[in-house]
């Protein structure tokens, strides 16, 4: 199932945690990161993504976004990913592609009503997306083309059945246009998904060298964050997986103002969820996802970080047995993450501007959530997983093969 991400990793480190998951579920074989779209203007954001992609092994997944850039200096947490710790080589969201156009070329390169779109942030990019016009990328025009490739849009906005939501009202207008002319199924998380379930709190766990840890305890040391973003992905990969559940069908409706409300209708193509487990249940499977070791294929805890990261290569490929570009599409690849993204910076890091002296801790509020851990059931046993342990130096072997030779095609 090919993912495509839309996020605005920049002012909550909820988009970290979603991220995080994710690939840890590509690691799985659940699905496979065809690409992420940024939709602020911080060109600091493309790199933080990139710094999470290169952690799991990642690191030439294709990263479009919004233009043009603020200049603003980088934020909060993005300071501490980007200021040279972490290992990356796209330096500067202004080496980054266009949103759009990178949209319409992951698109035009997918299966025909494959694709998943996962909007965890502003929906500025994807109204530029569907007033595209045709172009290199693709003949069809943005609306012809969502409708083409796009199986379904999951969208961490608004509230059910009303609400008044920060990533609705950012950007009232696209929002708008969006929400009325999406013209495949969309899937709704709202703000009272997330709101209560606190995740993050168990990086503690993983080693410091992990930039989703570090992005955490930057913005609330070890109290975890509320989970809009994750438990949307979350849905967006797994369905209901006994978590959720989708509401009747209907349309939302969205105001000038980015207030929404809901109206039933047995022929909407839209829903929003509903959960149907309890916090504890849906932190603990979010918890387990978020210390899984990059690559790992096998049950989670038990000295995490000591399966290092050579294995997260090997992760990205197996990820890549979903159905892919055959019978439409062009001539892009679509093996997971394989395709180079433009950032042409050789180096990784080593410089830059290194703002994560200040640290305040933004969001607030949420640190009073008691910190007693109730061990739900889930957690460190992630059960059903087999455990791989035979071949594991000739994949190396080959992993290693693999990166000399797409580093090669990357580096020109
Ligand atoms: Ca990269
Ligand atoms: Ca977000």
């Amino acid at each position: 199932m090919p993912i495509i991400v839309d996020t605005d990793i920049k002012g909550d480190v909820d988009d970290v945690g979603a991220l995080a998951i994710l690939h840890a579920m590509a690691d799985n074989g659940e699905a496979r990161i065809a690409g992420v779209i940024v939709d602020t203007a911080s060109e600091n954001s493309a790199p933080c993504v990139d710094v999470i992609n290169t952690w799991y092994g990642r690191p030439d997944i294709p990263i479009g976004t919004l233009k043009p850039h603020d200049g603003t200096a980088p934020f909060q947490y993005q300071g501490a990913l980007i200021d040279g710790t972490f290992p990356h080589d796209l330096l500067s969201g202004v080496d980054a592609p266009d949103g759009v156009t990178l949209y319409r070329r992951l698109l035009a390169a997918e299966a025909d009503g494959s694709v998943v779109v996962v909007s965890i942030g502003f929906l500025t990019v994807l109204k530029g997306l569907l007033q595209s016009s045709a172009d290199d990328e693709s003949a069809l025009d943005g609306v012809a083309l969502v409708k083409a490739k796009v199986k379904r849009m999951v969208v961490m906005g608004g509230g059910f059945p009303t609400g008044n939501e920060y990533n609705f009202y950012n950007d009232a207008a696209s929002t708008k246009l969006v929400v009325e002319t999406w013209p495949t199924p969309v899937v709704y998380g709202g703000k009272e998904i997330g709101e209560t379930v606190i995740s993050g709190r168990k990086l503690g766990q993983t080693p410091a060298s992990n930039p989703v840890r570090k992005a955490y305890d930057v913005y609330s040391g070890a109290n975890g964050r509320n989970s809009w973003d994750p438990t949307t992905m979350l849905f967006a990969v797994r369905d209901g997986a006994g978590l959720f559940k989708e509401s009747e069908p209907g349309t939302i409706v969205v105001e000038s103002n980015g207030e929404n409300s809901w109206m039933s209708s047995p022929s909407g193509i839209q829903t929003y969820l509903i959960k149907t487990a309890d916090d504890e249940a849906i932190e603990g499977v979010l918890e387990d996802l978020m210390i899984k070791a990059p690559g790992m294929q096998g049950p989670v805890g038990g000295a995490p970080g000591t399966a290092g990261r050579g294995g997260g290569g090997a992760g990205g490929a197996a990820a890549s047995g979903g159905k892919s570009g055959a019978g439409s599409g062009g001539a892009a690849t679509s093996g997971g993450g394989n395709r180079p993204d433009t950032g042409g910076g050789a180096s990784s890091g080593g410089s830059g501007a290194v703002m994560a002296g200040s640290s305040p801790t933004a969001g607030g509020g949420e640190a009073s959530r008691p910190t007693a851990e109730k061990q739900s059931g889930s957690d460190g046993c992630g059960c059903a997983l087999p455990t791989t342990s035979t071949g594991s130096a000739a994949s190396l072997t080959a992993l290693l093969a693999l990166i000399a030779l797409r580093r090669r095609v990357t580096r020109n």
